[in-house]
């Protein structure tokens, strides 16, 4: 069901003696194409999705935050000027949030708040970049008079991750929640920070993604690990080719050069990100054209890199893609982080009804639950409601 600001607003109520505040949202995201590029300084394809966050705030003229998460049922007060914060790990995204802006001079005051999610939780559809996004546009309105950029809010989420929750992630997932627009994909270079959007109108076709409902977290995960392999490949390819700043700059052939000096383990993940760089540019230029075979069979060569290559799948989501395979899905493949979550999927309209059901009988007779199937609608990046 639709997450609506009156849910939000009962609850904040509730637990806030009656009172109001200003109602903000920042969604979640899909990514047609372009996983674990976006460190690699490489492209991205996103785009933000309809579920999202949904936080309402009131200034408490204090130093203190008194949070509630709707979901966990969880209240954790922090001060602002804690120098270690709170240990919940859903309340260290508001804190991580609020030090990073006051570090770039906003005036951040106290507030309470309550927020509530309908991005499903460990699905790969970054529901921890809403959770960020919402908070940092609030604190921008709020208490900063709107004078930091969209891109700069991603940042802030960015840092928070790593600064605070200790996941060395990307820029896309905040980038994307910030900048993302209705009806639109966004094709990002995440060096320059160049964005190009694309509209999203796929003459018969519908992206379908299934949620395999093993829990994909990316604290605690190799995430950390594959973003220190591919940059130790690319550090020993500089030392033969100076030009190459991170394994965006980085060709197959350069790769070969170097695979007596790095591990086979690292050798498959680079083989992997620049594949995947160069299909991010190939599925744009297909799209241009209509060509949905070719970004379809980019899609399954994606999965077949982060399962074999990058070795983020698990067995649900190749099942799920061997089951997309059969049905003749034009495009599928493990979205996000991996380790979990999700697959998406592109399917000829005619197709899809009888996708969607062979899939949910085929997962449930095998692994005895159900997977949830998410029709994807592009919606708008983060703003305010209320
Ligand atoms: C996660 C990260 F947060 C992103 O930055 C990105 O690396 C993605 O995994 C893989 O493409 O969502």
């Amino acid at each position: 069901m639709k997450l609506t600001i009156e849910d939000v607003r009962s609850r904040f109520i509730k637990h806030f003696d009656g009172q109001t505040g200003s109602v903000y949202t920042a969604p979640g995201r899909i990514n047609l194409i372009g996983e674990h590029t976006d460190y690699n300084n490489g492209y991205v394809f996103p785009g933000a999705v309809e579920q999202g966050m949904i936080a309402e705030i009131k200034p408490n003229g204090t130093r203190n935050v008194d949070a509630y998460s709707i979901d966990l049922k969880d209240r954790v007060q922090f001060s602002l000027d804690d120098e270690k914060g709170p240990n919940a790990t859903w309340a260290r995204y508001i804190y991580g949030v609020c030090r990073e802006m006051m570090a770039l001079g906003v005036p951040v005051e106290g507030f309470n708040t309550a927020f509530a999610g309908d991005v499903p939780l460990g699905a790969g559809m970054s529901s921890s970049a809403a959770l960020e996004s919402t908070y940092a546009f609030a604190i921008n309105d709020l208490f900063g008079e709107n004078k930091i950029e969209r891109m700069e809010l991603a940042l802030v989420g960015q840092r928070t991750e790593h600064k605070y929750i200790g996941v060395n992630c990307g820029i896309m997932d905040q980038a994307i929640s910030c900048l993302g627009k209705a009806g639109h994909l966004m094709r990002m270079d995440c060096r320059s920070g160049e964005i190009e959007y694309f509209p999203w109108h796929p003459k018969g076709y519908q992206l379908v993604l299934v949620n395999s409902c093993v829990k994909h977290e990316l604290k605690g995960s190799p995430y950390n690990e594959r973003r220190l392999q591919c940059e130790h490949v690319a550090e020993v390819i500089a030392k033969k080719h100076p030009e190459v700043e991170s394994l965006r700059d980085a060709t197959m052939e350069m790769l070969d050069e170097v695979k007596n000096e790095i591990t086979g383990a690292e050798y498959k993940r680079a083989r992997y990100v620049i594949g995947e760089v160069v299909r991010v540019l190939a599925v744009c230029e297909a799209l241009e054209i209509d060509d949905y075979e070719k970004v379809g069979q980019m899609m399954y060569d994606t999965h077949y890199g982060l399962s074999k290559e990058y070795e983020v799948s698990c067995e649900e989501l190749d099942f799920l893609n061997d089951v997309a395979k059969e049905c003749g899905v034009t495009g599928s493949r493990i979205m996000g982080g991996g380790f979990g979550g999700c697959t998406i999927n592109l399917v000829a309209d005619e197709l899809a009804p009888n996708f969607k059901k062979v899939v949910v009988e085929k997962f449930e007779e095998k692994y005895g639950k159900k997977p949830i199937v998410i029709d994807v609608v592009i919606g708008d990046g983060a703003r305010k409601l209320c």
